[in-house]
């Protein structure tokens, strides 16, 4: 089975709507086709400065949703980034083949720095797309399964692979390949639709948090921002706000979208909400019950996360010394 690595930052307690139907579904889907390997990638959350207690709790949470998703623990490694050090080594290896501009043009770095301001931009964002190139290098990994905001760093992990094999031979690195779902890879804001819906936007008000009460869920839908007119149609230039909510009700359902837009002529966006607003309640609610299994066992779960990193350092090892080897790292004895 080819090799398969994805991760999430735990960067809040929840993770939202776009993370799920962007990657985590597909996640699901991978692992029977593939040796998949799922990470909560807590060192990349180090560059937000995250409290030391909460961070701790976050990365819980976010293993435990993984599980809730449906990602099957005897199918797949799920693991923590932090269990296993080889992603640091591997993460200096390829920050010394990472030119200083190349990683000063990625989007994400440009828009984060903007954001925090000089002061508050750490080193560690500058270079995170390297770790992430490192996460992915370190398992010999052939899809990496994300949305459509982590492309350009995928395209970075590439350029490195390519980079490695040039310098140090053929077979040094696999250059991965990214797996994005054209349907589902960018879910907007439902306040400003022109946005993707982010853990760290500035209001909660445009987001579906997984773990939201519904009565918020129900709320936030009748609340989203959709254009003057009111047929629904599915028209992501003219229609931004409607054809994102159809998106999600299509994705959740699984009914294609003319098949929605037919189911709707002559009804209005207010129908079309208060329905969406009862397909995502209907999916939160089991998902929300099987997370709060799993969190409420922290024991179960790190031993879970524990059973995860060993298996993971043991591929881990094998192509960090293959690296090591390649770069002229003296072995030790
Ligand atoms: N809006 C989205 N639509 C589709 N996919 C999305 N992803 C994130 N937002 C959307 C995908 O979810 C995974 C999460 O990766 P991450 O934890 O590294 O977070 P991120 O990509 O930076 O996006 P977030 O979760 O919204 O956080 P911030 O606030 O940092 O922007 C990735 O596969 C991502 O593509």
């Amino acid at each position: 089975r080819p090799r398969l690595f994805s991760g999430m930052q735990p960067t809040s307690d929840s993770l939202h709507l776009g993370n799920y139907l962007g990657a985590l579904t597909q996640w699901v889907a991978l692992q029977e086709t593939h040796e998949a390997l799922y990470c909560v990638v807590d060192l990349h959350a180090l560059t937000v400065s995250p409290d030391p207690a909460v961070l701790r709790h976050r990365t819980r949470s976010t293993a435990a949703q993984y599980l809730a998703a449906g990602v099957d623990p005897e199918r797949s490694i799920l693991f923590v980034q932090s269990h296993v050090a080889a992603h640091a080594e591997l993460a200096w290896l390829l920050s010394c083949q990472t030119g200083f501009g190349e990683a000063g043009r990625m989007t994400q770095f440009k828009d984060k720095s903007a954001k925090h301001g000089a002061e508050g931009t750490s080193v560690g964002l500058f270079t995170y797309p390297v770790l992430m190139a490192a996460d992915i290098l370190l398992y010999d990994t052939r899809l990496v399964p994300v949305g459509e905001d982590q492309r350009q760093h995928l395209e970075l992990s590439r350029n490195l692979a390519q980079r490695m094999n040039t310098r140090f031979g053929a077979g040094t690195a696999i250059v991965p390949e990214p797996h994005i779902v054209a349907a589902t890879a960018k879910i907007y804001d439902l306040q400003d639709p022109t946005s993707k819906m982010s853990k760290s936007a500035a209001s909660p008000n445009g987001i579906i948090e997984l773990l939201d009460d519904p009565k918020v869920v129900a709320k936030r839908i009748r609340s989203a921002v959709t254009d003057t007119g009111r047929e629904v149609q599915y028209d992501p230039e003219a229609k931004a706000g409607v054809s994102n909510l159809l998106t999600i009700f299509s994705a959740l359902t699984g009914t294609a979208i003319a098949t929605l837009e037919a189911d709707y002529v002559g009804k209005g966006y207010g129908d079309l909400k208060k329905d969406l607003a009862e397909v995502v309640i209907d999916f939160l609610a089991p998902f929300q019950a099987r997370f709060t299994g799993y969190l409420d066992d922290p024991d179960a779960l790190d031993d879970i996360l524990a059973d995860g990193a060993e298996r993971a350092r043991e591929i881990a090892a094998t192509t960090l010394a293959r690296m090591y080897d390649r770069v002229g790292l003296l072995p030790a004895r």
